[in-house]
């Protein structure tokens, strides 16, 4: 009999998928839980796995397509209870595409197709894409008010973005161009244009928004001559076990102990009802280089982990993003983020916090420095550890910012002073 598979419901608020990759082609036989496809959503890329085992007999989307929830994807042939499928059920060879056509690689231009939206037409609810809706909920702004100057009404980023920075009174008119038109590059040079991918689409919508949140860096550092000590010492059991003792591991228990000291840092603003949710989750999000750019999986529960625990969990989540197997759930819920360019290089560098986030942490290489040992009176070589904490300044003040980091350091230095 032949099995019809459809686009599951994928996660809160995702309507629909960009098909990124086909992975099979007509007459492959799979098993079960074998990826059929790549998607990317506005939350993750991630592999879709068959529900079943069967021999792949249509394929009904191609690489480059936005597929919604719900709809047909393939046709699968399973034994039914009497055994093969009957023949007259397999559909005739011309209905199929040919894997050349399904593994077809996006075409670079013109831009991608807008994500189908069928179910925000019903019902008279503002026509606006998924990544759109997911903008007026950081910035928490009632869609429902919001005017549409796209086609046919459509609101866009920028619609939401003009009424959370300046309310009702600016839907009036059609709002003046934000982005300067670029100028004709060519009479200079050759150019070359690429179509963005949704992960960038995604990243340079979210730091727009985050752009509008009023936001400080506080900057310190902390002598981790003793942490790395204690990492040379654990580090090669922890190994054993098939762990790695990482300092992002040790900063995840850390800064979980940090937020539940100071709740502010583990909360959200709803300006529109005039409130501060405080959560009393920590749900820590750590930024991960992949090659399709920054993804950001949660840890959940970070503080009722122990660290061996945490960095295993990072560990498998950081290599789930590399491989394209992240699921949209694994990077929903944080409360908090850290971004490490520390095994990259670098000083320090200031975050951006990621809204309704309100506080991220950044970490750039250790490294040894002289420093000036008071008792004994002479320099000695220290490794130390310099860290940025960006905060959003409608809720946490700079003395409530640098009370924060100076906690984390001294955790750092001397990680028993957390249980006197
Ligand atoms: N200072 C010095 N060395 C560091 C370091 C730091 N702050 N952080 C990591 N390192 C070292 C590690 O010790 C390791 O060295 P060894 O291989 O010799 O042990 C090496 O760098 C690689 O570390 P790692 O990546 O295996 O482990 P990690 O847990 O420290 O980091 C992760 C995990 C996911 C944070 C990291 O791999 C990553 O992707 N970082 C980039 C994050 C990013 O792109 N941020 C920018 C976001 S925009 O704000």
């Amino acid at each position: 009999m032949l099995k019809e598979i459809r686009l599951p419901e994928l996660s809160d608020n995702v309507t629909a998928a960009d098909i990124v990759k086909v992975l099979v082609a007509p007459g492959d036989a799979v098993a079960a839980e074998q990826p059929l496809l790549e998607v990317e959503t506005e939350k993750a890329v991630f592999e879709f796995p068959s529900p079943v085992a069967g021999v792949v007999r249509e394929i009904l989307v191609g690489a480059g397509e936005t597929a919604a929830v719900g709809q047909l994807l393939f046709r699968l042939e399973v034994p039914d209870a009497g055994g093969a499928a009957p023949a007259e059920e397999i559909p005739p060879p011309e209905t199929r595409r040919s894997p050349a056509t399904a593994a077809a690689p996006r075409a670079p231009a013109p831009a991608p197709p807008p994500p189908a939206a069928p179910a925000e037409e019903v019902g008279g609810t503002p026509l606006a894409a998924p990544s759109v809706r997911k903008l007026a909920r950081e910035l928490g702004v009632d869609i429902r008010q919001v005017r549409g100057f796209g086609p046919g009404g459509r609101i866009g980023a920028e619609d939401v973005k003009r009424f959370a920075a300046f309310g009702p009174g600016s839907q009036g008119e059609a709002p003046p161009a934000t982005a300067r038109p670029l100028p004709d590059f060519a009479r200079w040079g050759e150019v070359r244009r690429e179509p963005m991918s949704k992960v960038r689409r995604i990243t340079a919508e979210a730091m727009t928004a985050a752009a509008l949140v009023p936001q400080v860096t506080q900057f310190d550092w902390a002598d981790a001559t003793a942490l790395e000590a204690f990492r040379l010492r654990h580090g090669g059991a922890v190994e054993r076990a098939g762990r790695k003792l990482t300092v992002t591991a040790v900063l995840l228990r850390l800064c979980a102990e940090a937020l539940k000291r100071f709740p502010q840092f583990n909360a959200s603003v709803d300006m529109g009802a005039g409130e501060v949710v405080f959560k009393e989750f920590v749900n820590i999000g750590v930024a991960v280089d992949t090659e399709r750019g920054l993804l950001v999986p949660v840890v959940k529960g970070a503080d009722r982990k122990p660290i061996t625990a945490l960095a295993a969990e990072l560990a498998a989540l950081a290599e789930k993003a590399r491989g394209k197997k992240l699921l949209p759930e694994e990077m929903e819920g944080g409360t908090f983020t850290i971004s490490n360019l520390g095994g990259i290089g670098g000083s320090g560098f200031t975050p951006i916090v990621y809204p309704p986030q309100v506080a991220i942490l950044g970490v750039s290489r250790s490294e040894m420095r002289p420093l000036w040992d008071e008792a004994a009176g002479q320099f000695r070589p220290r490794r130390v550890l310099p860290l940025s904490l960006t905060y959003d300044h409608r809720l946490i003040d700079g003395a409530d910012g640098a009370r924060f980091l100076r906690f984390l350091c001294e955790a750092l230095e001397q990680p028993l002073a957390l249980f006197l």
